[in-house]
């Protein structure tokens, strides 16, 4: 390995924090620059507990890094969905056969902390209150732009872009040669809110559940945190017909909405107006690039390269493969240009795959997971899976629970889904159910599935 491959990293997110720890284990020389100040002395931005699903693909990354004991410590584990349908008993659909097969939520803030002290104690070199401001590809400097308005000029061998969906480093690249950027609005956007601990300071409703209150157009989710509370989701058009952002648009309109649509969430939310006027309405996009790097100088990873609607939760997920995969692929060569190509060769499908099923798992969780007939295929889906284990994976599951590229994920769903489609329809239950056929074009249609998956 060339001794003088430095890298420079844009922002101590997610992405960065946990990338600036895998390059540095590797013995190259890490500085990280974030804009923001550093979460462990200032609290981490906006000091609300926000949460996120963590699956098999970020776990395996936090492995490789070491840190997924620290991580998983102060995580809570998800058995499944809890579906609350309006004036109906709430239901947990599980995500996988048994324990082994879980989520798990975990707080953004803690998360990040956690990964900036391991980038530290494997040698990173942190600073924070840098933001990136503009790129010099030509000269080899990055300007960044602290507090107090100063510049600082910094000369660099490679930029990574780890900041995020509104990238600073991304802008820069896109002036020097066209990206292709395209973003996807989604005309949806979110707004967060929080259940507290119960009097006894328990948790107000079932912990080990990811919470939906599905409703068609829109929807409400509840991830729970370890101090017992929960952060609740509303995911909603920002306007059109009624509900909409647009028209409701203070914390009482929210109630009376709540009252109406989440009479049983109303109760458990009880500053809902004020966190409704106080906290912002998140906005909702697909980023999709035609490439991510420019020669050896500069590359993107995570958000920055491909941000996505966050339905499925894998955003973060992805973002922690695409570090293992770039880290390993610095490792394997010493030109750094041949590395960031082969990273983007190997990781593009997969992220277009994975956004485009995070797209279509909008529209299945908040309107197709009470229909009677998204249930009769579910039913079909695991007795599938139970007849022919090795071939016949739901899509959740080769997505959450297994680390095969995305694109096959989604190619075996998209074949998988035809079958249950064929065999369920114009019936109401699993008793007219022609398993001789079913069985042979199961095996016809899909390949086992290669054991190490
Ligand atoms: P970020 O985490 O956004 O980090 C970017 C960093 O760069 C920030 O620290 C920022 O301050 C810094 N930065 C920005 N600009 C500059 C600059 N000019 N100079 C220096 N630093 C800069 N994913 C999951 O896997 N599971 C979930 O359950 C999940 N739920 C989600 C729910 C919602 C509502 C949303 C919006 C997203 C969710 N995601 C989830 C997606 C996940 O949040 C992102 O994919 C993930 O944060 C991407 O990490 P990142 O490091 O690329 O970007
Ligand atoms: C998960 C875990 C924001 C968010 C995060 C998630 C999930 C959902 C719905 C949402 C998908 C699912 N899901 O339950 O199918 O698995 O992360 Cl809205």
């Amino acid at each position: 390995m060339a001794a003088d491959r430095h890298f420079t990293l844009v922002g101590a997110g997610l992405a960065g924090a946990l990338l600036a720890t895998l390059l540095a284990q590797r013995g190259f020389k890490v500085e990280v620059f974030e804009r923001r100040g550093d979460p462990r002395i200032d609290g981490y931005a906006g000091g609300r507990s926000i949460n996120l699903a963590l699956a098999e693909r970020g776990l395996h990354a936090l492995r490789q890094a070491g840190a997924d004991a620290d991580v998983l410590r102060q995580a809570v584990m998800m058995r499944g969905r809890m579906v609350h349908p309006l004036g109906g008993e709430p239901q947990l659909q599980r995500y996988g056969r048994d324990d082994s097969e879980v989520i798990w939520s975990i707080s953004r803030g803690e998360l990040n902390i956690t990964l900036l002290n391991a980038a530290e104690a494997a040698g990173a070199i942190l600073h924070f209150d840098q933001g990136l401001a503009s790129v010099d590809f030509e000269a080899g400097i990055a300007i960044f732009h602290d507090v107090h308005g100063n510049d600082h000029r910094h000369a660099f061998n490679a930029l990574i872009g780890c900041d995020g969906a509104g990238s600073t480093l991304r802008g820069e690249m896109e002036k020097v040669t066209s990206l292709g950027e395209r973003t996807e609005w989604l005309g949806h956007g979110y707004k967060e809110l929080e259940i507290p601990p119960a009097f006894d300071g328990g948790f107000q409703i079932e912990p080990n559940a990811l919470h939906i209150w599905p409703r068609g157009r829109y929807m409400c989710i509840a991830l729970p945190n370890d101090e017992r509370t929960f952060t609740v989701t509303l995911f909603m058009p920002n306007e059109g017909e009624p509900p909409s952002f647009a028209d409701v648009r203070d914390g009482e309109d929210a109630v009376a909405l709540f009252a109406r649509d989440f009479p049983d969430a109303l109760p458990l939310i009880p500053n809902l107006a004020r966190d409704f006027d106080r906290n912002p309405v998140g906005t909702l996009a697909t980023l999709y690039l035609d490439r991510w790097g420019l020669h050896g100088q500069a590359v993107l990873v995570g958000d920055a390269a491909h941000a996505m609607v966050p339905f499925h939760g894998q955003g973060m997920n992805c973002a922690f493969e695409d570090c293992v995969a770039l880290a390993d692929e610095l490792e394997r060569t010493d030109d750094i240009a041949s590395a960031f190509i082969a990273y983007e060769k190997l990781r593009a499908p997969n992220a277009l795959a994975i956004q485009t099923m995070a797209l279509e798992n909008y529209l299945e969780m908040r309107d197709r997971v009470d229909d009677d007939d998204y249930l009769l295929q579910r039913q079909l889906e695991l007795q599938l899976a139970g007849r022919h284990p090795d071939r016949f994976v739901p899509r959740y599951s080769m997505v959450s629970f297994m680390r095969m590229p995305y694109a096959t994920a989604f190619e075996r769903g998209r074949v998988q889904r035809e079958l249950l489609v064929e065999a369920t329809r114009g019936k109401s239950t699993l008793d007219d159910i022609d398993w001789d056929w079913l069985d042979a074009e199961v095996a016809k249609r899909l390949a086992p599935l290669p054991a190490e998956t």
